[in-house]
């Protein structure tokens, strides 16, 4: 047997005893697996549904549409969806090239304050491409809504981007689609961390406010790694196109076939009840290290993360995420408001409780997990 099963071992009992806290990770059911381990992965089929450049499409061309229609039922939306995303950095590569020249200006939630590499990072390519600009938070970590429209009035860009990778509080579109109405921007919306609780009515849904909306399929939604681009029917072709031949060739049928899968399960109304508990444990686990003496960004959470700002205890992100790693709990270093220290280190955690909800952990169980994550703190602070 090949050497690559044994690894596959390993990580699978990795997976099974550790406890897993990092926000965007999650364990998706045997029925996506089965799916993204099936003889799909053998198929070409560039091109969309009837339009394909290979013959042989039949079955993958009532998948991929099975695909998009299940989507929409998830998000009770008649957007255009495109599935062929093979991940959110593409999802969101597509988006901008959709509606964006390079040298555009796009204003966006900046990577220390909470956003993501894609949204303009001057070390990924989105922020050489583009002319990315950023809006804050304000003192307590809420997004600047103040700062977003004087940004967009300053620096008038053509496209608006909502959508973070460690923001613990719910996201005001109405005034993000109000902004841009003003500044005659495009509206996106990157969804992926949230996405899950959107779908299931736990968070405001972006849609019929935003003009296109990315997001990852692995996350809060559960199932296999990959993305999804919606839009507005309007700019269904330009997407289309900067995804196929654009940003990608050939499309992951297999993985298609786990995003259908996924879907489906967040049709489930057992899908609803798991998400509310996400955000019912994640209030538990947060609150617990408020009455312990933790500073958590904005003082709280209203989704499925919180972040521990550790400035004030004397230990920086690294340790802690290292320090839990050997008692077997995974969660991760993040960059809190106003950093002080290099993206390496950092002054924060962030924590996430949607994979360890998937594996049954109740509110009493997260609250057990902070005071162990305590104890490793206050380790470290004797050294
Ligand atoms: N890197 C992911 C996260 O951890 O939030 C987002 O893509």
């Amino acid at each position: 047997m090949s050497r690559v099963f044994d690894i596959i071992e390993k990580e699978r009992k990795r997976q099974a005893e550790n406890i897993e806290l990092i926000a965007s990770e999650n364990f998706c059911s045997e029925a996506v697996q089965r799916a993204v381990g099936s003889c799909l992965t053998n198929k070409y089929s560039e091109g969309y549904p009837g339009r394909r450049y290979y013959g042989g499409c039949v079955h993958v061309d009532e998948l991929e549409e099975y695909c998009i229609e299940t989507w929409q039922k998830v998000f009770k939306t008649d957007y255009h969806v495109n599935v062929q995303p093979h991940s959110g950095s593409s999802a969101n590569f597509a988006a901008y090239l959709s509606v964006l020249k390079a040298g555009d200006t796009v204003l966006s939630l900046e990577l220390n304050n909470g956003g993501h590499l894609t949204h303009g990072s001057p070390v990924n390519l989105s922020g050489k491409i583009f002319n990315f600009v950023f809006y804050g938070v304000d003192e307590k970590g809420y997004i600047d809504y103040d700062d977003l429209r004087a940004k967009a009035l300053a620096y008038k860009p053509k496209l608006i981007l909502a959508g973070a990778s460690a923001y613990p509080r719910i996201i005001e579109f109405e005034k993000f689609r109000t902004v841009c109405d003003e500044v005659g921007a495009f509206f996106m919306v990157d969804m992926a961390h949230i996405a899950g609780l959107i779908a299931a009515g736990c968070h405001p849904s972006p849609f019929g406010l935003a003009d296109i909306v990315t997001t990852t399929t692995h996350k809060t939604l559960r199932g296999t790694r990959g993305g999804l681009i919606f839009c507005k029917q309007e700019l269904a072709k330009k997407v289309d196109s900067a995804v196929f031949p654009g940003t990608q060739g050939g499309p992951l049928q297999h993985v298609i076939a786990g995003k259908a899968i996924t879907a489906e399960e967040a049709l489930l109304p057992e899908y609803k009840t798991y998400i509310e508990n996400v955000v019912k444990n994640c209030k538990a686990m947060c609150n617990e290290f408020i009455q312990m003496g933790y500073t958590v960004v904005t003082g709280g959470t209203d989704n499925h993360l919180f972040l521990l700002d550790l400035s004030d205890k004397g230990v920086t992100g690294k340790a802690v995420q290292e320090a839990c790693d050997e008692v077997g709990i995974t969660l991760n270093k993040n960059c809190v408001p106003n950093e002080k220290l290099s993206p390496m280190l950092t002054s924060g955690v962030r924590i996430g409780t949607a994979a360890m909800t998937t594996k049954g952990f109740t509110a009493e169980d997260f609250i057990k997990t902070a005071h162990r994550i305590d104890e490793v703190i206050r380790s470290l602070q004797g050294k």
